[in-house]
């Protein structure tokens, strides 16, 4: 396998000022014609080099003239130029129904859609292939009007037209030069819900979101979405939309969220279609914060794009960070940055310390679609959180204002904008760029001791950076810490916040005039993305999760609370649970707090992520560990309980941030009632799962269901089945919850959901819900027999023959083999070996095995 490298960058031999594409557009044989101008860039005598996947040529003519002399070079189509400006015309065919990748143009429910990032262009048309080549676009399209009577491309519509013979055409102009990766076309029978939004100088934008007709009831979330994210993004950060039109498609078969073409969005439809029946509060959370990370794209990824794919978090890392930044003005700012901060524990965390580590920017990768990573969107997203900290709210703003300005239109880098953010701010961030060039999680250890007689108190810091696959030493990197100290005996704050930016591999810091004994808050909202190691005492964690005044932090040492009780009781098998429970037990009778944030903070932290704090994960004893812990809180807190489950009330669905907030607490605590064993509780869960208005009560009671055995169990499976089976992202909600089960017979309960006659590889949203949520189980799938990781390998190679990018997302499970006992990680190994030495397997599971075999 070659790998490709960020220090072998080179500038495109050849430039495409404008592009020309005309389709015939047709399931099984659609025509593309490609006329592009091309200039020489540079002093070279190089021929044009085009990338092509898989298609047929037909004609190649040079100047209007046909000619024989290209030839391959493997899927590189060679064409010799003698001159600095050409026209190169190039007609092939392709197959979209028989595109199973869905890369490039393919069929998904009887419609015609795109999708080119990173490399799916080239599955279209010959073209230079590579994000710095800037192209203006001009597309028409020819279909059969009945069965197309919608055709949509990037920029404004120019003019459309019948044809005598039953089809019709459309021509779409884009003026805004653009990279390959962002061109996009659809073709169907949709329908839309439209929409309008006036920039902030006053100009008309329509805004259209297409759909199946029957699902139009359910795409005004998404529009509202849409027009606030616009309006955030003017507020916020001075960007205002650039075309007449900005159009959304959603599709049901689809590689990852949602797409950014430009002016023409396409979306997986789960982040897309929601009413209350079928939707939870996290799904229109989750809508709202796709609808404006790709809206945001328009200027960081569209307006300013990436020089070449090792710079993909200079768009992701920032697109996030605004989006991120957005929800958190919509609802409740300490919950989002929990959720956050959760997220980024379960995806990004691990794979930071395991085989697939990598930079935040790359150094070289074997395939690209292996590298849309947690660590390039979210650890990306904390990097531009800490330059945001670092420089201050004025500063930060200049640095973003400077830096869309000065390479607007162009293809950037990481660099540009770091050094943008320099510039604006005179602030150096040479050793903070350590951040983009050195994988792995820092550890960070904190002690803080007293002297009363001389009224002080001294934090000593220290800092490791764990070796990581190609990155044996790490320099101390720059950790923005923000620290507050608050008394142990009356609980005031003995020193204002301050952000303290350790820089070397260790730091001693004084704090003079403290006479209390102090307790340490530290990493407060969560600043610096590390793993924070400190020597407070159960007691003191306790007091900071009823005391601080800042909500990460307080949600955070109840986490560490638990995390050091499970942690102690699944390696001693002893527990020691009064801690814990009485600290839940003030935090859930505390008034003044939101019921969304006590919601979060009573949740016990992940299986896996009890795992990650262990060196050998024991799943088995960390099950029982957390599954104890879990059914003394719910006994001994019974009444507690009871009291937030009917604190939901009956008050009928709004999706507020009230109404979530409540809703959130009445799961959690409709869960820890099931864990008390209570003689009701199935029949609660079952009361709450039938009087349901709404997705997230019925979805939360499923869920406490799911794990028990129970008759009410099967009844709610059932009629949740009979009552939604034809909708298939709720569809996909049933076949995830079973496969989270904690019951011992989840994994032949999920063989025999993979044989379920509404299971399908073909579909990435149902492989992912059955698949990835199965993998993600960690009691269940790794069953010391290894019939987990058997299920796993099984499905990965069945599906990487229709579909590489989604089949090789789901290996990294599979890499985590170190982090377990001899006997499961001989297994683990073994099928990726299996995998490995597939005949035929993809490039990227070839890529994402082998790497995690070392
Ligand atoms: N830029 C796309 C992701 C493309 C993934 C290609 N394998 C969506 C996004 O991040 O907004
Ligand atoms: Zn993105």
């Amino acid at each position: 396998p070659v790998a490709i490298r960020r220090v072998d960058y080179t500038a495109p031999a050849w430039l495409v000022p404008t592009t020309r594409l005309e389709f015939t557009l047709d399931p099984s044989a659609t025509r593309v014609i490609a006329t592009l101008s091309v200039t020489r860039n540079g002093d070279h005598r190089d021929p044009l080099k085009l990338d092509g996947a898989g298609q047929r040529p037909l004609s190649i003519m040079v100047d209007g003239v046909a000619v024989n002399d290209w030839h391959f070079e493997g899927e590189q189509l060679v064409i010799p130029l003698s001159g600095d400006a050409h026209v190169v015309e190039t007609e092939v065919e392709i197959a979209p129904d028989r595109n199973t990748q869905l890369m490039g143009l393919y069929a998904s429910g009887g419609n015609l859609c795109t999708q080119c990032e990173a490399e799916g262009f080239r599955r279209i048309t010959y073209f230079p292939d590579r994000p710095d080549v800037l192209s203006r676009y001009s597309v028409r399209m020819t279909a059969d009007k009945a069965r197309f009577p919608v055709l949509l491309a990037n920029g404004d519509p120019v003019a459309q037209g019948d044809l005598a013979d039953g089809r019709h055409w459309a021509e779409w102009n884009d003026p805004f030069p653009k990279p390959s990766y962002l061109f996009a076309i659809v073709a169907g029978d949709l329908a839309v819900n439209s929409g309008s939004f006036t920039t902030m100088s006053g100009r008309e934008v329509s805004l259209g979101i297409w759909v199946r007709k029957a699902e139009l009831a359910k795409t005004d979330h998404a529009l509202e979405a849409l027009a606030l994210s616009m309006a955030w993004d003017e507020a916020t950060y001075g960007r205002e939309y650039d075309l007449d039109v900005f159009n959304i498609v959603a599709v049901d078969d689809f590689n990852f969220g949602a797409m950014e073409n430009k002016g023409l969005n396409i979306f997986n439809s789960r982040y897309i279609l929601a009413d209350p029946d079928t939707a939870t509060d996290y799904d229109y959370d989750a809508i709202a914060a796709v609808v404006a990370h790709e809206y945001f794209h328009n200027w960081s990824g569209n307006r300013i794009t990436c020089r070449d794919w090792f710079q993909l978090s200079l768009k992701e890392g920032f697109t996030v960070y605004r989006d991120q930044g957005f929800s958190a003005d919509q609802g409740s700012r300490a919950v989002k940055r929990i959720e956050d901060v959760r997220g980024l524990r379960a995806s990004q965390f691990p794979e930071d310390s395991g085989p697939l580590a990598h930079p935040v920017r790359p150094e070289s990768y074997q395939e690209i679609s292996n590298f849309y990573t947690a660590t390039i969107y979210n650890k990306g997203a904390e990097l531009i959180r800490m330059m945001a900290a670092i420089l201050g709210p004025k500063n930060f703003r200049a640095g973003t204002d400077l830096y869309f300005d000065r390479f607007d239109g162009t293809a950037a880098t990481c660099e540009d904008f770091v050094a943008s953010m320099e510039e604006a701010s005179g602030i150096d961030l040479t050793q903070f760029r350590l951040w983009y060039s050195q994988a792995g999680t820092p550890r960070l250890s904190a002690s803080l001791s007293h002297d009363p007689a001389a009224r002080r108190a001294t934090l000593t810091l220290a800092q490791h950076v764990p070796a990581t696959p190609g990155q044996p030493d790490k320099a101390p990197m720059v950790l923005p810490l923000a620290i507050k100290l608050f008394g142990a005996d009356t609980g005031t704050a003995l020193i204002d916040e301050r952000l303290v930016l350790l820089d070397g591999p260790g730091e001693t810091i004084r704090f003079e005039g403290i006479d209390e004994r102090p307790v340490l808050s530290i990493n407060r909202g969560f600043s610096a993305p590390v793993v924070v190691e400190s020597d407070r005492s159960a007691a003191d964690l306790a007091f900071l999760s009823a005391h601080d005044d800042d909500p990460f932090a307080r949600y955070e040492a109840m986490q560490q609370l638990m995390l050091e009780t499970l942690v102690a009781s699944a390696s001693t098998g002893r527990a020691e649970h009064d801690g814990v429970i009485a600290a839940v037990a003030r935090t859930l009778e505390d008034p003044d707090l939101d019921p969304a944030f006590i919601a979060e903070a009573v949740m016990l932290p992940s299986e896996s992520f009890i795992g990650d704090q262990t060196r050998i994960v024991d799943p088995d004893a960390i099950f029982r560990a957390r599954d104890g812990l879990r059914r003394d809180l719910g006994t001994q807190l019974e009444r507690q309980w009871r009291q937030a489950h009917a604190r939901a009330g009956s008050a009928p669905f709004a999706y507020t941030p009230e109404g979530k907030g409540l809703r959130r607490l009445r799961s959690v605590a409709l869960a820890y009632i099931m864990a008390s064993d209570a003689p009701d509780a199935a029949e609660l869960a079952l009361a709450q799962f039938e009087g349901a208005d709404n997705m997230t009560d019925r979805q939360g009671a499923l869920t406490a269901l799911v794990s028990s055995t129970a008759a009410q169990r099967d009844t709610a499976l059932d009629r949740f089945y009979a009552r939604y089976s034809s909708n298939p992202l709720v569809l996909d909600k049933w076949f995830q919850t079973q496969a989270q089960s904690s019951r011992d017979d989840t994994g032949t309960v999920v063989a025999a959901l993979a044989r379920h006659p509404d299971f399908t590889l073909t579909n990435p949203n149902r492989a992912r819900a059955l698949i990835g949520a199965f993998a993600a189980n960690q009691r269940a799938f790794h069953a010391i027999d290894g019939s987990g990781y058997r299920f796993l390998a099984d499905h990965l190679i069945a599906l990487d023959r229709l579909n590489p990018q989604t089949a090789a997302k789901l290996l990294p499970p599979l890499g985590r083999w170190r982090r377990f006992d001899a006997k499961r990680a001989g297994l683990m190994r073994a099928e990726l070996e299996r995998i490995l030495h597939t005949p035929g397997l993809s490039r990227d599971m070839v890529e994402q095995s082998s790497k995690s075999l070392e």
